[in-house]
């Protein structure tokens, strides 16, 4: 079976530890999320964490995430000696008995949604991407330069129209959404500070020169420099897909498709560099054929996120319940199920892979309660019984 992990945000998470094993979790998923990338994560500050786990009877099975600095994203200075803190806390990591570590490597901006209070159908609430909002945002809000060469005309003109109808408030809360609401929690360089917006011009602004060609060499360094650690340590790698996995504002995003992963994976051939199976983040490109990647790439996945989406017209996309998208679902799981009864005639220890129920909708309850954007309780408790039905009874017909 898959092993039924749960994302918890620390000691400060309204979601305690002690609730966890009543919603059949058996793993936790967490980072060192007070402590700002580049920084080394020290072996008391995880062992801290680790002992609190350890304590309600779960394990801490993978870090989500371990973040890679801006730094080394753009090869500056600084690069060598944080590449140098990363090894250090993977060596702690290890150290600790931490041996899964998911990391992203999206320049400036992690994962992008224009409405994060979108009112599906039945009531609940989810998370929308739109094209015409997001160009808005780009052209108007950041008004960055050389924007409008990365719009068709068609976009620019409904995002200048619905620019005009927005009030100051309105346009004030769709970048304080994007640049710090959905970052903020996440173990991201960006601050909530007061002039974000042109804190967050000068970040984008810092990239001008490095293009994509550049952008893949600074990766190459990077993952050239980890992964014979990793591999001695035993630490599995699972790089986070790109959400969406198509470029914005400018910047490069080199993992969004498969052949990017075939390029990933081939900085560093090692089954150490592997893979966190993100089906929404993949799933929300459509050319992307999910169930040809997972197979492709099963022996390396070490992480699963597992939730769905439906798209709409116009490139829009939101984030359905778990058993209600357009992705399937069942495939996926069925394809990792797969892959473990392969590991284990292999005599491979690594037969159980984690997943979490990747977001939920808000529903019921979690109106009441505090959650970070996409991270309600409830929802994402359903999300959870839903897949771990399904594995089980996709399990009983693999396995009778
Ligand atoms: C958002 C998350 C991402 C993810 C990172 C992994 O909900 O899926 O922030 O944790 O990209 O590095």
């Amino acid at each position: 079976m898959l092993e039924k992990t749960w994302r918890w945000f620390g000691p400060n998470d309204p979601v305690v530890l002690s609730d966890l094993r009543q919603m059949g979790v058996e793993g936790v998923v967490t980072s060192l999320h007070h402590l700002k990338p580049g920084e080394v994560w020290s072996a008391e500050a995880i062992n801290e964490i680790s002992q609190m786990i350890d304590a309600e009877g779960l394990r801490w099975s993978v870090v989500e995430s371990l973040p890679v600095s801006e730094e080394i994203k753009k090869g500056s200075i600084k690069a060598e000696e944080h590449i140098r803190a990363y090894i250090e806390s993977l060596q702690n990591l290890a150290s600790c008995g931490v041996d899964r570590v998911c990391y992203n490597f999206m320049p400036v901006i992690d994962w992008v949604r224009t409405d994060l209070a979108y009112r599906d159908e039945d009531g609940s609430e989810t998370m929308l991407y739109d094209p015409v909002t997001f160009a808005l945002f780009d052209l108007y809000i950041l008004q960055r330069k050389g924007a409008e060469m990365d719009y068709p005309e068609a976009v620019q003109q409904a995002a200048a129209a619905r620019f005009a109808k927005m009030s100051e408030a309105e346009s004030e809360a769709l970048a304080y959404n994007l640049i710090i609401v959905t970052q903020g929690f996440i173990n991201s360089a960006v601050e909530n500070r007061s002039d974000y917006i042109a804190a967050f011009k000068a970040a984008l602004e810092s990239y001008h020169r490095i293009g994509e060609s550049r952008f893949r060499d600074n990766f190459s360094r990077f993952i050239r420099s980890v992964i014979p650690v990793a591999e001695e340590l035993h630490i599995k790698m699972c790089i986070h897909p790109d959400d969406p996995p198509f470029p914005l504002l400018g910047l490069p995003r080199i993992a969004s498709t498969m052949d990017d992963f075939d390029w990933i994976f081939a900085q560093a051939p090692s089954f150490y560099n592997g893979l966190t199976f993100c089906m929404g983040s993949l799933g929300a490109r459509k050319a992307n054929n999910l169930l040809l990647m997972v197979e492709r790439f099963a022996e390396r996945v070490h992480f699963a996120h597992l939730r769905n989406l439906k798209h709409l017209d116009g490139g829009r996309f939101f984030e359905s319940g778990h058993m209600d998208g357009d992705l399937d679902l069942v495939g996926i799981i069925d394809r990792l199920l797969r892959e473990q009864i392969r590991r284990r005639e292999k005599g491979r220890t690594d037969d159980s892979i984690p997943f979490r129920a990747d977001h939920g909708k808000k529903i019921l309850d979690d109106f009441s309660r505090s959650s970070h954007p996409g991270y309600p309780l409830i929802g994402r408790l359903k999300g959870l019984s839903e897949i771990n039905g399904i594995q089980q009874a996709l399990n009983y017909s693999l396995t009778s």
